[in-house]
Formats: C-alpha cells, structure tokens, sequence
C-alpha cells in the first residue's frame, strides 16, 4: 500500500511537473533539485516598499525599488530571469536580458509603470502588510528558485536589505543605498533633521492645548522633501535613546516641529514623556532606529537656561548655538531675535 502510494504520488508529480513547465510555473520535478545555479549568488539584496524621499525614477516617482547584487566573480545575463511579488506567478516581469557585473548592482523600480522603461516591474511592494518577493530563472522546461523571501510590514524610507550585501541576515536599513553596498550604523537623516531651538523654563512664551507654559522642543527639516518621524525617538538622556517615540507624523520640507516636553502624553501626540531641566541643563538627543541599533540623528548638551529665553541653532540648522530672548516657536529665527553676544555665553542662572 505505501509502494503504491508513492507510486502514485510520482506520476502525479510528473504531470504536475509537466503542466507546471508548460504554464511556465514553478517546478516540481524531482529530478531537478528546483534551484538555479545561481542561488547563493545572484541576490535580491535590499528592497524598499514605502519611499517618500530616497530615490525617484526617471519620471520623479518616489517608487518601490529592488535592488539585485551579483556577489559572483563573474558577469551575470540576466536573460531568461523573472521577479515576482506572488510565488504562484514566478515569472510575473521578466528582467530585460542585460548583465550585472560581477560584485555588481542592479536597481529595478517595482511600480507596476512598465512603460517607463525596461527596468520597471510590473507590480509594486505592499508595505503596509508585506508580502512575498522572488527571483526566478525560467525557461522552456523549468522555473528555477535563484532567491526569495517573504516581509513584514514596511517603514517609510527605512529599506529592507542583506547585511553584508548577500548575507543570509535581513535588517531594517535606516540610510537606504540603492544601487550601492548595504550599510547599517549610520541616519540618512543626520545633518538634515535637528534639534534646532528649545525652551527649558517658560512663564510667558507660548502655551500648550490645555494652556500650560511647557517646556518645548523645536526640531528643523532642513531638506527639500517632507520627513517622516515614525520610528524615531526623542529623550533628554543619550543613554537612554528611546525614552519618547514619536507618532506617526511629518515633519515638511524646510518646517519646523513643535514639541512639548512636559511629561504629560495624555495631552496629545506632541507631548514628549519627559521635561526639560533648566536650573542644571541636561542633554537632547534625536535618534533613528533600525534592527540593530539606534542612530544619532542630533544631540546637544546644555547648561543652566533663563526663563523665557530660548537656546538655538542660528541661522536654523547650523552649528551654532545661541541664546534668544525672543524665542520662535515653530517658526524660523529672525535676525534681531538672538543675544548678538551670547554665542558661547551659558546664563548662570534664572534672571
Ligand atoms: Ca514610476
Ligand atoms: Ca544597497
Ligand atoms: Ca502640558
Ligand atoms: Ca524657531
């Protein structure tokens, strides 16, 4: 009985097989271990399924990119080579028949837009619940694995990628490199968000929704595309880097961002679970996030603050820092708000 049963498992896999061949389907057939050669060198390297900011196409679409990595020492002909995001459709876009270099990389946008050139995929990444990702071979006889991997849910302009290039380990990627060698430990964000003016003891300046004059932060987007904060953290601790998250807002190109520090989270989204010190100074850090680490996108330390007199980046996003007694909330330093002398002066105390 168990004879027949394989028996009748092999004839149906060798139909299976053949139909599968002929629909151009993923293989079945035991004689054929349904790898590609060229597993274990050709590789979907790095992916990002949600971009705002990192890279546009030719068209200037912040779209979906995969990003393929020859890690063999010789070129690699890409004819006859299928991506998918449906394992059940292997051969769902065939890559055009070019070469990837050895040790090279091969950037494809995924935005279902293949009239915008040979190297647009016809489908996009899902990243709000992730799906499946597939590199094939195919051809008349067969439909061969050379890499796949299934994801969960994506953040926005954090990339997915190997780490090294063709490792067998997946990481969030905070600096997406498309087209380049996958790295990790460092912020895209560094030297284009920061921590640009805030109040440590405010009486009279600005208050918050329910009308207390808290402690704020300012933070400042110096570049040209609107920056999501998801994911990132705000704390008046640098070892402790995680101390407030952040909701799921942006801050717009060349805005500023108001948050206010006054331990009370239950006011609202902006309100950081932490105050500031202003008698003895601490520290303020602006962390990214990935899976291996938290990134310093900006920190500071501060001394003794006076009230009403807010400490700041001028011009807004430089490095120095200085004291403003008119302080601006949300808004850009002007050139008559800061004390013309005060650049490395530290108050010793309240007024
Ligand atoms: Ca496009
Ligand atoms: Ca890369
Ligand atoms: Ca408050
Ligand atoms: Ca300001």
């Amino acid at each position: 009985m168990k004879h027949e049963g394989t028996e009748v498992m092999r004839r149906l896999m060798t139909v299976l097989t053949g139909i599968l061949a002929f629909a151009g389907g993923c293989t079945a057939n035991p004689a054929e271990p349904g790898e590609s050669p060229l597993k274990g060198v050709l590789f979907i390297n790095e992916f990002l399924a949600s971009n705002d900011s990192i890279l546009a196409d030719e068209q200037g679409d912040y779209d979906d990119w995969i990003e393929l990595y020859n890690a063999g020492e010789t070129d690699i002909d890409l004819g006859g080579m299928c991506l998918t995001d449906d394992f059940l459709v292997p051969n769902k876009w065939w890559l055009p028949d070019i070469t990837i270099p050895a040790h090279g990389y091969l950037l494809v946008w995924a935005d279902n837009e293949e009239g915008e050139g040979p190297l647009h995929a016809g489908f996009k990444l899902n990243a709000g619940s992730g799906e499946q990702l597939g590199l094939f071979y195919t051809d008349a006889l067969h439909t061969l694995l050379v890499d796949s991997l299934s994801y969960g849910p994506q953040r926005t302009d954090t990339s997915y990628g190997r780490l090294p290039d063709g490792g067998s380990d997946w990481y969030l990627l905070s600096a997406p490199t498309p087209g380049a060698a996958n790295v990790a430990g460092v912020s895209r964000l560094m030297g284009i968000l920061f921590i640009n003016e805030f109040l440590a003891s405010n009486d009279s300046v600005l208050a918050d929704e329910q009308g207390d004059y808290d402690d704020w932060i300012e933070l400042y987007n110096a570049g040209e595309t609107d920056i999501s904060l998801f994911g990132m953290y705000l704390t008046d601790n640098l070892s402790a880097p995680t101390k407030w998250s952040f909701p799921d807002t942006s801050i717009t190109a060349r805005g500023f961002l108001l948050i206010w520090a006054d331990n009370e989270e239950s006011e609202g989204p902006l309100h950081a679970g932490f105050n500031l010190s202003a008698s003895s100074g601490e520290q303020l850090g602006l962390f990214d996030t990935d899976s291996l680490s938290n990134y310093a996108i900006d920190t500071t330390s501060f001394g003794p603050q006076r009230t009403d007199t807010s400490y700041g980046r001028y011009p807004d996003g430089q490095n120095d820092w200085q004291f403003f007694p008119t302080p601006t909330p949300g808004a850009p330093h002007q050139a008559g708000d800061r004390t013309a002398s005060a650049g490395k002066t530290e108050y010793s105390g309240k007024k």
